[in-house]
């Protein structure tokens, strides 16, 4: 039995609001439902990062150029599927090297084998660890590029966001850069449905945890005695996901029981949005400076390029 997960669920589901990490969403399944969100039509910010991304890769290929940057190391951190990385590899010429960094080994392998393939100019490496601590690169003489796409940095709380921004810059080190996909602050409507597709699956990824428990802690939800929720919590500027006792029940969770009251909620996870003159107070507190802000039409998404401040 996977140890460290059974700690933090026990440690979890025993405060007075209970709560589990969205880290745990993400087994063989867990994946597996996220890529089904990214296909659908109410998840906007897969698809708009992914349109965008074309026309970022054009500037940067500018900037770039025009700051003499043409040896450049490009490190996604959190790296699954490398799909968002192709478009920029496709218009920087003067990236040499590729770093996908991430925990989870098999699924990123296989990826970075079929990127080789595309991209044979250049060198594609990948490095396991958790890319929320510093981690020690080879950094040759190329700039380093850090790329975390998707508004993954939204499922941070702001100060757990800091520490992972501060630390990416010293893995990245001076002169670096960083790129980064961040969901904006919009109205409740569209935010909400994004979170609350009409086929449910939003609803399986966030069970997923539970019959992820059932597998692997040897517990017993019955995933139909939870509703899935998500609300746009306006004040924190965040999208909460919850998941709901129907009645009074109690689970047994490698032998431990716990109570939930009728109505009582597991608070899953949150995804904050940012204004992007917001995000970017955010980055320079961990001594990144913002340098460029592509804005998705009616601003419903942004990308944005920060520089390290040094220091
Ligand atoms: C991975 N992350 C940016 C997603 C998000 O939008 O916060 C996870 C997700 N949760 C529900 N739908 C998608």
């Amino acid at each position: 039995m996977n140890q460290g997960f059974l700690q933090d669920v026990l440690a979890g589901l025993r405060l007075s609001q209970k709560a589990l990490s969205p880290k745990y969403f993400y087994d063989e399944q867990g994946s597996e439902y996220f890529d089904q969100i990214c296909q659908l039509e109410e998840y906007y910010p897969y698809r708009t990062e992914l349109a965008l991304l074309p026309d970022v890769a054009q500037e940067l290929n500018q900037f770039f150029t025009q700051h003499s940057l043409d040896n450049v190391q490009l490190v996604e951190f959190g790296a699954g599927s490398l799909h968002k990385v192709k478009p920029l590899l496709q218009e920087l010429p003067m990236v040499r090297e590729f770093v996908a960094l991430d925990i989870s080994g098999e699924h990123l392998k296989r990826a970075s084998a079929d990127l080789a393939q595309s991209f044979p100019q250049i060198e594609i490496k990948v490095a396991q660890g958790d890319f929320t601590k510093p981690i020690r690169l080879e950094l040759s003489e190329a700039t380093s590029i850090g790329f975390f796409p998707g508004s993954t940095i939204g499922n941070f709380e702001p100060k757990e966001a800091v520490d992972f921004l501060r630390n990416a810059r010293t893995t990245l080190g001076k002169d670096s850069y960083m790129l980064l996909g961040v969901d904006t602050k919009k109205d409740r409507q569209m935010l909400e449905r994004a979170y609350n597709d009409s086929k449910d699956i939003t609803a399986h990824f966030n069970k997923n945890i539970l019959a992820r428990m059932n597998r692997e802690l040897d517990a017993d939800f019955n995933l139909d005695q939870f509703r899935h929720v998500a609300v746009y919590n306006q004040k924190l500027g965040r999208i909460e996901m919850h998941l709901r006792s129907l009645v009074q029940q109690e689970v047994t969770i490698a032998g431990e029981a716990i109570l939930f009251d009728q109505d009582e909620t597991i608070h899953t996870e949150n995804s904050y949005k940012y204004h992007p003159e917001e995000f970017e107070q955010l980055a320079s507190s961990a001594g990144w400076q913002g340098e460029k802000t592509w804005l998705a039409p009616d601003g419903i998404f942004a990308i944005m390029l920060l520089r390290n401040a040094g220091g």
